[in-house]
């Protein structure tokens, strides 16, 4: 099981296939940015589930407090996660079929009632981990601070991309405040 970060890890990212790690490789970037140790590995609800019921079964005595499961087509890898662990489980859809994540969205977001799995978006990875990090955020005020950071600097961004749209002629639009000011 590859382990990426020395420390003990409080965060497990699972793919059903090793062909999803060019999409949920963010999630472990995004982790990795916030300095929470994770471990990334492949597991299959179809194709190895005892490997996947072993797994969520021992999560919780190694300390790993939230999962992040992606799985394409008909993504079944959170759901029976959570059905063998009160760890909290993220599921990220992807699009890996012909019919282009929308299978896995309606596989990994219908979950019955009792067994509720945080569904994302499509191939949405860096949401998935900035979900964990809020997840463990909410006992520990130091992470807390540092998504507080990390917002303030996405505002930031908006800002800087506004002034420069405002500041290129062709694009022909007017910022909001300008307009109001306008005679
Ligand atoms: C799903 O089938 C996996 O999560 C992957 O998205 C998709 C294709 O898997 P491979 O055939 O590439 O192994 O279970």
């Amino acid at each position: 099981m590859a382990a990426p970060t020395r420390a003990a890890p409080r965060v497990g990212i699972l793919m059903g296939s090793d062909s999803d790690l060019g999409v949920m490789q963010e999630a472990g970037r995004i982790l990795a940015e916030f300095g929470i140790p994770y471990e990334i590995t492949v597991a299959s609800a179809h194709r190895s589930p005892g490997r996947v019921e072993a797994y969520a079964r021992e999560v919780e005595t190694r300390g790993i407090r939230v999962l992040i499961a992606g799985a394409g087509g008909a993504a079944h890898l959170a759901g029976v996660l959570a059905a063998h662990t009160v760890v909290p489980v993220i599921g990220v859809p992807l699009d890996s079929s012909a019919l282009g994540g929308l299978d896995a969205l309606l596989s990994t977001v219908q979950m019955p009632g009792g067994v509720p799995v945080a569904t994302v978006g499509i191939g949405a990875a860096r949401n998935a981990a900035l979900l964990a990090v809020q997840i463990l955020a909410t006992e520990d005020s130091a992470l807390r601070e540092r998504f507080r950071a990390y917002k303030v600097r996405l505002a930031a961004e908006v800002e800087e991309k506004a002034a420069r749209l405002a500041a290129t002629p062709e694009a022909g639009m007017v910022p909001p405040r300008a307009r109001r000011e306008a005679p």
